[in-house]
Parts: structure tokens; sequence; C-alpha cells
């Protein structure tokens, strides 16, 4: 989940419809976004980042795992959205859902396939959000001319705080964004504008006393934080793990990441915001699965040129061809599995080491379940 390019615009040639339209209030804004496809939108104002105190002690102590763009120079831009765009005096957080209706990984019971997590199953959302924001940039130019620069995920911003304070939803205790009508399967995208708009209030929080997420969590990985509330150790969580850390996984943790080959869905599952009759589901062809659970033994088998055509353009594509056998091999040696040993024989004869080493373990893993 990290960099790629910006989109921004400088664009007066719409100059000439100012004027004709009536003013650009919040739920104007709000209703283009809805026709551009999303969700969720609201406006806040251009101050610092308040939650980047909490942001800052979570990296300080260690819970950022090896992601640097956290942890180095691009982690302390967070603090001021005022550095991505000169005259900053509104952004618009914008929430897109991408949820399906196919079946939640906790009621899904098949030792033999894999969970691909379900952010994960269809078109990039860094390409398909941009896009939508480019939209609404153009669409809110006919009202007025500014400047604006629309964020995805990469630029150095803390989403979910910009989210909460625009009144999106409130930040869960599996520290994910919720909203009460939508629930929380959905993507965050910014606009950046240069333009006056109202800010929209931010909405309380209904976690109340439910704890399902933390219990459900199977690496105990939601962990209370300093000063109430809760965050996420990113050294124990399975989606750190089999998206954003790269080469040997460590042994202790192997067991904890199940069938899991890329990302991890558990935490949102539980939550009551999300069950099946209540999250709302996304109408956008874009987000419906390439790969629903897919077989592990075929997945083991992908060449690097079958692993590229079949995620090239999904978010899967970040692990990369050995991340993805690495994570492939740890979810065989999980799996209890012995049709697996022959494929992992194969993984385990492979010229990349981390494959390699990850399929030796998965073998003895299988050998000790016997
Ligand atoms: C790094 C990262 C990860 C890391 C770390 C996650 C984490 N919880 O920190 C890993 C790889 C583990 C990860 C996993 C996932 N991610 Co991610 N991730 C990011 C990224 C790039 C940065 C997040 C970050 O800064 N984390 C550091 C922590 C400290 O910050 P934070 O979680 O944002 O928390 C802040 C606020 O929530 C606030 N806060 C927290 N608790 C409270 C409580 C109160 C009362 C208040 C007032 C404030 C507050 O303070 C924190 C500091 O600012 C963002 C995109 C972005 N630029 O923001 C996407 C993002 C958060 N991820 C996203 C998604 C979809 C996921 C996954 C669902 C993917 C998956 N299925 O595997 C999981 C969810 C796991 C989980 N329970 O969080 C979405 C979340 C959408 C949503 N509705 O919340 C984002 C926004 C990407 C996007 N543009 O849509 N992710
Ligand atoms: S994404 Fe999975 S491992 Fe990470 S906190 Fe949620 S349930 Fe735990
Ligand atoms: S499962 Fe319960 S505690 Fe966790 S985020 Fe959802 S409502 Fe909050």
């Amino acid at each position: 989940m990290t960099s790629n390019g910006k989109a921004s615009g400088k664009m007066n040639t719409t100059c000439r419809t100012k004027g004709e339209r009536s003013g650009l209030s919040s739920s104007v804004v709000r209703d283009l976004a809805l026709e551009s496809g999303f969700a969720l939108a609201g406006v806040s104002g251009p101050e610092s980042v308040s939650d980047f105190t909490r942001f800052h002690s979570w990296r300080t102590r260690g819970l950022a795992g090896g992601m640097g763009y956290l942890t180095d120079h691009r982690g302390d831009l967070r603090q001021e959205p005022g550095n991505l765009l000169e005259g900053l005096r509104s952004i618009i957080s914008a929430g897109m859902v991408y949820n399906g209706p196919e079946p939640y990984s906790t009621e899904f019971a098949a030792d033999d396939l894999a969970w691909i997590s379900r952010y994960a199953w269809g078109e990039d959302y860094h390409v398909v959000l941009r896009k939508r924001l480019e939209e609404l940039a153009a669409k809110l130019l006919t009202y007025r001319d500014f400047q604006w620069r629309a964020c995805v995920d990469t630029a150095p911003l803390l989403e979910r705080s910009l989210a909460r304070r625009a009144g999106l939803g409130w930040i869960g205790k599996n520290t994910c964004l919720i909203h009460e009508r939508v629930g929380s399967w959905f993507f965050l995208g910014e606009l950046l504008t240069t333009l006056d708009l109202a800010p929209d209030a931010p909405v309380p929080d209904r976690c109340g006393t439910c704890s399902r997420c933390i219990e459900a969590c199977p690496t105990q990985a939601i962990i209370p934080a300093p000063g109430g509330r809760y965050e996420l150790d990113s050294r124990l969580c399975i989606s750190y793990f089999t998206i954003e850390h790269r080469g040997t996984v460590p042994e202790d943790i192997r067991p904890g990441l199940g069938r899991h080959v890329f990302g991890c869905d558990i935490c949102q599952d539980v939550c009551p915001w999300n069950s099946p009759r209540r999250a709302a589901v996304t109408q956008e062809e874009v987000f419906a699965p390439r790969e629903f659970a897919p077989p592990l033994g075929r997945m083991a088998a992908l060449t690097a040129e079958e692993f590229r055509n079949i995620f090239r353009s999904t978010p899967v594509s970040r692990a990369k061809y050995s991340g993805f056998l690495r994570n492939v091999a740890i979810a065989m040696g999980n799996s209890g599995c012995g049709d697996f040993e022959v494929p992992l024989r194969k993984l385990a004869a492979a010229e990349d080491a981390v494959v390699a080493e990850h399929a030796l373990w998965a073998l003895t893993q299988l050998s000790r379940s016997r």
C-alpha cells in the first residue's frame, strides 16, 4: 500500500461557468460524490491532524514493523495536510464500498482453499478511486475555479483520521473507520482543495462494550493503546505479514497466518456493523472477484507469468510472485492437507531461497500434523 503518482489540477478552462450555478455547499459536494460512485463524503478543514500524536507514539513504539514509509520522513509529513497543496482550504474525504455478496472468511472453512482478502479481489482501488476523484473535481470545477490534488492511500496523509473528522464514521476498536449505515468495507480517498467549504462534524463512536474483533483476531494483534482505545501491532498482524513484509516470515508467526495468502478480514468479518444483512454491497463491477478463495494447489503451481496475468492491476500484485508463493507455502503448511506434500516438494526445490525455505517448513508442519 505505498507510493504511486498524484493527480493534481490547475484547470481554469471551466471558469466561464463560474457564477452560472448556485453556491457550492458541503451537501452539493456530497451529492456530486454520490454521483461519482462514492457512498460517503464529508469535508474537513486544512488544520494539522490532532491524531498525529497517536500515530507518532504508535510508530515510536515499533508497532509499524518494517513499514519504512511510516517511520521515516514520509511519516512526519502526515501531521500537516497543508504540505501537499499550497493554499489548502478544505479536504473532501470520500468512501467507496468494495464489499461483494460473497461469504466472509470466518464463514468459509475449506482448508484446501486460499483466502485473499475482500479488498483485493478486484481492480486496484488506487486507480479506481483516483479516476472518480478526478471526475468529482471536474464536476466541482463547473461551479468554481480552484486548485486540487487527489490522494488515495499512498500520499502521506492519515486518511482514517481525516475521514473521522469529516464525519465519515468512527474509528472502531479494530482501527477501521466504520459508518453506521455502510459498515467498514469501503476505501478512502481525498480531494485536497483550495475551496472554502463548511466542515462536517465527527460522528459518535458506536463500538460500545463490544469487543468481538479483539477476541476474534487469531494473533492478538489488536492491543490496548496508552491513554485508552486500541491500536494495531503490525508485528502480529496477518495483513501486515502477507502484504507488506518482505523476505522471511518469523517461524513463530507462520502458524497464525492460517490460510491467508493476501491480507486478512477477520476483525471486520465479525464486526456487527458489517453483518451481511446490514453492510453495504458495491454496485461497481470493477471490484468483483477475479479469484474468490482459489485452490491452494492451483496457486502453488502458477508460473511467474500466470501470476502476473491473473493478478495484474489488482492489489495482490503488491506481494510480487515470490511473496505470494511464500504465503501459499505457509498456508499449505497450516492446512493439515497431506495432498500438498507433492506441490510443496516442488516449491522446496525453487530457485527462490525464501520460497524454498518456507516450503520446507510447511512440509515439516504437515508431517507433524499427520
Ligand atoms: C499502513 C496501513 C496498513 C497497515 C497498518 C494498519 C493499521 N491499523 O495501522 C496494515 C498492512 C496492517 C494494514 C491493514 C489493513 N488495511 Co491498511 N492502510 C495503511 C495506511 C497506508 C496507513 C495507516 C496508518 O497510518 N496506520 C498507523 C495507525 C496508527 O494509523 P491509523 O490506523 O490510521 O489510526 C489513526 C486514526 O485511526 C486515529 N485513531 C485511532 N484510534 C482512534 C480512536 C479515537 C477515539 C480517535 C479520536 C482517533 C483514533 O489515530 C491514528 C493515528 O492517526 C492507510 C492509508 C493511509 N494513508 O492512511 C491504509 C488503510 C488504513 N488500510 C485500509 C484497509 C482497507 C486495510 C485492510 C482492511 C486490508 C486487508 N483486508 O488486509 C487491513 C485492515 C487491518 C486493520 N484492522 O487495520 C483502508 C481502511 C479503510 C477503512 N474503512 O478503515 C486505508 C485507509 C486505505 C484506503 N485508502 O482505503 N493497513
Ligand atoms: S487484520 Fe487480521 S490479524 Fe490483523 S488485526 Fe485484524 S484480525 Fe488481527
Ligand atoms: S467488532 Fe465491535 S469493538 Fe470491534 S470494531 Fe466492530 S463494533 Fe467495534
